[in-house]
């Protein structure tokens, strides 16, 4: 640390040469991310409320009770009146939480399993890894559905939870929820969705005459719902979501802090210090969109994600994986040839995708930052280096 403070517009200046790498989603060229840029309003709420600490939510009463209602205000979008919850750093603390009630709950298990598609995200092995549970990975057909008959096998007197997804990473589809709720019925499994990504489309594509599964609090057997606001959601980065619907449980299984200066209070996060902001943010972003604020948002996002599904249909030598179901195209080789070469050359022209090396395809996410013309000169490049590989 330098002796003397530097002046803000030295800072300031230091800073914006420092930070000249980095991408920003308004470019056009981030097509893999599932984050996007927050809600301006978002942005300046979380802005003046930056120091409000939920870790300690005796000190912060007001926030405290804003989260509440946040919480049962998304109840209501999952179709469950009387949910707890909780904001948390992302999706995989979330999922963790999960993880850890599910073990939690069967202590009569001494090598507990849980049971997810082989699609589920990288924060299942962590939490796996981090409880000494063991994960099992049902396999998917070849159209990229979960094979159920696979999943069912898996369960067995060891098997502490299940995880179905709504939105996988990898190519958005939707796991048959109700069906693994029936895999499951009259044994104590705790039953997990991993609705990160899709938790805050689903709800408003099916406003948007979409067909789409039960996927919630709907489906009687579902315990608990991950869904991130810094994901579709437009919060700040970054905020996950934690839902259950047991509100008993956190009583059960809740840590204990006795000595905060706010008072006595049981809470299930990993971290301890936590941001009000975010959550401020996020109700102040639901205040200002409504429900049909984001009917608008996810349907402009589902419009480009046709387009330009469509423009790859046309493109000899690739093709899609599947149909999308929300907004992510998932993009492969007609004959079976490596995508590898097709991500690296895009790389090289600052194309920033996700490549998923174990089914053979890239992803483009089509956030609410992706506009038609950032897809029209993807399309273009696209095509020239498809020609240029000669991949037929
Ligand atoms: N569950 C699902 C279905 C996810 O897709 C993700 C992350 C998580 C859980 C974990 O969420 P957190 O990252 O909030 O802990 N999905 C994105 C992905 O892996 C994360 C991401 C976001 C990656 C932005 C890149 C990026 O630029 O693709």
């Amino acid at each position: 640390m330098q002796e003397k403070g530097l002046e803000k517009q030295e800072i300031l200046r230091i800073l914006e040469k420092k930070l000249e790498k980095d991408f920003s989603y308004s470019t056009g060229s981030v097509l893999g991310s599932m984050c996007t840029e927050p809600l301006d309003l978002g942005v300046e709420i979380y802005m003046k409320y930056i120091s409000k600490n939920l870790g300690d939510p005796g000190l912060f009463l007001g926030t405290a009770a804003l989260e509440e209602e946040l919480v049962s205000e998304i109840g209501k979008l999952f179709n469950e009146k009387n949910i707890i919850g909780t904001f948390t750093t992302g999706g995989s603390e979330a999922n963790l939480i999960a993880m850890r009630i599910a073990k939690k709950l069967r202590p009569d298990i001494k090598s507990p399993e849980v049971v997810v598609p082989c699609s589920a995200h990288i924060s299942f092995d962590k939490a796996a890894d981090l409880l000494g549970i063991k994960l099992r990975k049902a396999t998917l057909n070849d159209n990229f559905e979960l094979n159920l008959t696979h999943f069912e096998s898996l369960i067995n007197r060891n098997t502490c939870g299940v995880v179905g997804i709504a939105g996988t990473t990898s190519l958005g589809l939707i796991d048959p929820i109700e069906e693994i709720g029936t895999l499951i019925k009259d044994k104590d499994i705790f039953f997990h969705i991993d609705a990160a990504f899709g938790g805050f489309i689903l709800p408003f594509l099916k406003k948007l005459n979409y067909t789409i599964p039960a996927w919630d609090f709907s489906v009687n057997a579902v315990d608990s719902i991950t869904a991130d606001p810094h994901k579709m959601g437009l919060g700040i980065i970054p905020s996950g979501g934690f839902f259950l619907r047991d509100p008993s449980i956190l009583q059960k299984i809740g840590f204990e802090i006795p000595y905060l200066a706010g008072g006595n209070f049981k809470h299930f996060h990993i971290v301890g210090t936590r941001s009000g902001g975010t959550v401020i943010a996020f109700w102040a972003i639901l205040k200002s969109l409504g429900f049909n604020g984001f009917v608008k948002i996810v349907k402009r996002c589902m419009d480009n994600t046709k387009y330009l599904s469509s423009q790859i249909n046309d493109i000899t030598g690739i093709k899609l994986v599947t149909n999308p179901v929300t907004n992510v195209v998932g993009i492969t080789t007609e004959s079976g040839e490596s995508i590898c070469k097709i991500d690296e050359d895009l790389r090289k022209r600052n194309w920033m995708l996700g490549k998923f090396e174990e089914f053979n395809l890239i992803r483009v996410v089509i956030m609410p930052h992706v506009q038609k013309s950032h897809l029209q000169n993807f399309i273009e490049d696209l095509t020239k280096i498809i020609k240029k590989l000669k991949i037929t």
